[in-house]
């Protein structure tokens, strides 16, 4: 996909600073990284997001300095998403300059199989490029070419690693998240609570958006096709056939993985170096093992290889930095020891009281009204009826 059109350093940075005049909590603004001086990345994320961990285990794993900018990306209250502000979205769609919007769900959220969203992390700025990266699997290679050091897509393995990378990009890890199983929804209790018509309070806090940008044909397209999306989106989670597909589609996946490290002796997927397809594995595995899907493989007998390499990958010290040992990253969860317990709970709750724009949930955003919440649209329930 194509990352970038011509900017110049002014317009880049005029872009940048519109965005980031709405994002100044010091807390969740903030430079990441060994380096000093102002950084070449800017990293616009959110804590719990999986395409964010991947960028950020990436970061880590180059030992990358980057400006972090965590975004909330849940409407709550009177709150709208920092990542549906036109200033943000204005940025995003310069990194694709000639994508096609998302419409419809699968429950994936791979650009090639869905279209580009203009409103979701990550975004990546590279001020020495001048260019705006969008995607995860593009950032992520991006910066692994920009960076130098030992290369995590290393020559002659590009097609390998590649094959891996699609794996993970194409199943359906969103749907997984935001959608129960019909019969046996294991998902942390605060998650299943919270998400619960989240698709709604997007769509109202997208056209509310609409509403600013009446006079910009691009921004308005934009805002329309994430509009569908959501509605689609929402009728897919509650549709119960779709979850159950999406439930014997993760656990294909895990089946692919062990399957895949039964292909040689090596320690990692694609043997013996460790290389982006280890990361894209491990947190994709991290992801499935909160939400409850470790169940899959709690039979160590089946998945005699599947085992140490999870317990080889989570030991990673970028995987711990950019996804297990982030703050924020994983809300509590009974699944996984390190977030279930009291301390657990309670350093989330610490963590969000300080980065959650509490005068923006009770009072909102100024000069946004924020129309009723209504039902899906029409199109969008009666496609969850019908199937
Ligand atoms: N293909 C994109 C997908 C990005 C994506 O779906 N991001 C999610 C978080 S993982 C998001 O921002 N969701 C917020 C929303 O859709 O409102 C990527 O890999 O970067």
């Amino acid at each position: 996909m194509s990352t970038g059109s011509k900017l110049t350093k002014t317009e880049l940075q005029a872009l940048v600073d519109a965005t980031n005049s709405y994002l100044t909590n010091a807390y969740t603004n903030k430079v990441i990284g060994p380096g000093s001086g102002k950084p070449r990345f800017e990293l616009y994320h959110a804590d719990l997001s999986l395409c964010s961990y991947k960028v950020r285990t990436v970061m880590a794993e180059k030992g990358a300095t980057y400006f972090s900018h965590a975004l909330h990306i849940m409407p709550a209250g009177k709150f709208v998403p920092h990542n549906y502000r036109p200033e943000y979205v204005r940025l995003r769609l310069q990194g694709a300059p000639d994508q096609k919007f998302v419409g419809g769900y699968t429950g994936a959220s791979s650009v090639q199989s869905e279209g580009f969203d203009p409103c979701v992390v990550p975004t990546l700025v590279d001020h020495e490029e001048v260019k705006v990266v969008v995607d995860s699997r593009t950032i992520c290679e991006h910066i692994d070419r920009a960076v130098g050091g030992t290369p995590l897509i290393p020559e002659g393995m590009e097609e390998v690693i590649d094959a891996q990378i699609r794996l993970v990009d194409e199943v359906p890890h969103v749907a997984a998240l935001y959608g129960a199983h019909p019969d046996d929804d294991f998902r942390p209790i605060g998650l299943r609570k919270n998400i619960a018509g989240v698709h709604v309070k997007k769509i109202r806090a997208l056209n509310a958006m609409i509403e600013q940008v009446k006079d910009d044909p691009a921004l308005l397209e934009a805002y329309r096709a994430k509009i569908s999306k959501e509605a689609s989106a929402g009728a897919f989670v509650i549709d119960a056939d779709g979850m159950r597909t999406t439930h014997l589609k993760m656990a294909e996946h895990v089946d692919t993985l062990e399957a895949q490290l039964a292909t040689h002796d090596g320690d990692w997927v694609c043997g013996d170096d460790f290389t982006m397809a280890d990361i894209m594995w491990a947190l994709s595995m991290y992801r499935l093992d909160w939400l409850g899907f470790g169940r899959l493989w709690a039979d160590k007998s089946k998945r005699p290889r599947l085992i140490g390499y999870l317990d080889r990958v989570f030991a990673r010290p970028s995987v711990r930095a950019g996804c297990i040992e982030w703050r924020g990253a994983h809300a509590p969860s009974p699944h996984v020891a390190e977030y279930s317990g009291a301390g657990a709970a309670a350093n989330f709750f610490a963590h969000s009281a300080r980065s959650l724009p509490l005068k923006e949930i009770f009072l909102g955003v100024p000069n946004v009204t924020l129309p009723p919440l209504e039902p899906l649209p029409p199109q969008a329930s009666q496609k969850a009826l019908s199937q």
